[in-house]
């Protein structure tokens, strides 16, 4: 279903600067003025109905794989904090299908769709969320630090924004390294707000590193709007303070992010930094115990009316690519893959107390398993003997 309901949305804006040391740089927006962003979507009659197919099959996992996530959680078989993914699907989706399984991926603490789209079998991210032995982080992380260097996942963080320092420092290797490959780095719009955003992008921009930013720009920061945080809430056009290339994206179409995305990925391959705002919405609370009471009923009907996942299985049936039947044994399939999942993850063991500090520190002898919690992790080193002793 589309809507043609105007919203402060300005998906399509495009600002491209050409960054050259001392140079005036030249910034061309296009796109910038207002446009219903939620306008009827162009006909896709000639993509691949295969392509579009696999992409409806990879958000309606995310969306099962979450609502299941949701359910656990609120049975207690899940500890800690529990953020979702659900209204972000495109997005997700459609930004990491032009990641190459070499490039590198760090994201926030709403990361599970990430993992799972990364080709990590759902089995062991929800074992992960369980706190079990064979999750991606065995057990130790929990849904905000998923890792899996495999998958070039290179986390799963809980301190807003610590990802982009460490993402930024991984494209500089690559640099350093000669090494083709690119990194992408996640964050939410409430983040772009601190000091690392924009210390971060400078460095990229100063030093042409390998790297694309992504604002997912859901417009909320737990309960606050991006208006009443941003002084400027079109987040894309930050990045013209470091003259990098940015643009923003309808999030809701999946299409549209993975073109967005390709484009910037293969500017980020050339050895220029581009920062990509996707332009989101959450379906839900900041976390699953959050019931969102900052907004309100008609908001929520709007949110629902836009669902990415619901949008896009219309636009198939439209389109000829699949018929109603079609789409509801596909949502069987992925159901049951869920369910199996779930059953997977309460039937793995927790960890071994023992195996506490295994993953904690990069040294060997911090990561002595025999230390428990209250012991010295090291020995305390011999004081210097005064030469008055000697
Ligand atoms: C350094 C730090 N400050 C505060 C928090 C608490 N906190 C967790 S999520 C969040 C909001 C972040 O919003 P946004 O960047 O928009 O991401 P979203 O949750 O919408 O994906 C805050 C303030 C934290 N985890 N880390």
């Amino acid at each position: 279903m589309t809507n043609n309901t105007d919203v402060p949305r300005k998906a399509g804006a495009r600002q491209t600067t050409t960054a050259r040391p001392n140079d005036v740089a030249r910034t061309t927006a296009r796109g910038a003025k207002a446009r219903p962003t939620r306008a009827r979507p162009r006909s896709r009659r000639t993509e691949d109905p295969a392509r579009l197919l696999d992409v409806y099959r990879q958000m309606l996992l995310i969306r099962r794989f979450e609502e299941r996530a949701a359910r656990s959680y609120t049975q207690a078989l899940i500890g800690g904090y529990c953020h979702l993914n659900l209204g972000e699907e495109a997005a997700v989706v459609g930004l990491l299908s032009a990641l190459a399984p070499s490039d590198y991926l760090f994201t926030n603490y709403r990361e599970h769709g990430y993992a799972i789209t990364r080709g990590i079998d759902p089995k062991y991210v929800m074992a992960e969320l369980y706190g079990r032995v064979d999750g991606v982080s065995k057990g130790w992380g929990g849904s905000m630090h998923m890792f899996d260097v495999t998958h070039r996942l290179l986390g799963g963080y809980g301190i807003v924004g610590g990802q982009i320092p460490l993402a930024t420092g991984a494209a500089l290797a690559l640099d350093y390294r000669n090494q083709p490959d690119v990194v992408m780095c996640t964050l939410g719009d409430g983040t772009t707000n601190i000091g690392a955003f924009h210390e971060s992008l400078n460095i990229a921009a100063l030093w042409h590193l390998p790297i694309v930013y992504v604002i997912i720009n859901n417009q909320l920061g737990m309960g606050t709007t991006v208006e009443r945080s941003s002084a400027e809430p079109e987040l894309y056009k930050r990045a013209s303070a470091y003259r990098m290339e940015s643009e923003r994206v309808d999030g809701l179409d999946p299409l549209a992010v993975a073109e967005a995305s390709a484009r910037a990925i293969a500017r980020a391959r050339e050895g220029h930094p581009y920062l990509l705002e996707v332009v989101s919405e959450r379906l839900r609370g900041h976390s699953v115990v959050d019931p969102a009471k900052y907004r309100s009923e008609a908001e929520v009907a709007e949110l629902r009316a836009h669902d990415p996942v619901h949008t896009f299985a219309a636009r198939l049936v439209r389109d000829g690519v699949a018929s109603d039947g079609d789409l509801a044994a596909l949502d069987r399939e992925i159901t049951a893959r869920v369910d199996e999942a779930a059953a997977f993850a309460e039937a793995s063991p927790s960890p071994d107390v023992t195996t506490l500090f295994d993953y904690t520190y990069a040294t060997a002898v911090a990561n002595d398993s025999r230390r428990l919690p209250g012991q010295p992790l090291f020995e305390p080193a011999p004081l210097p003997v005064a030469e008055d002793d000697q």
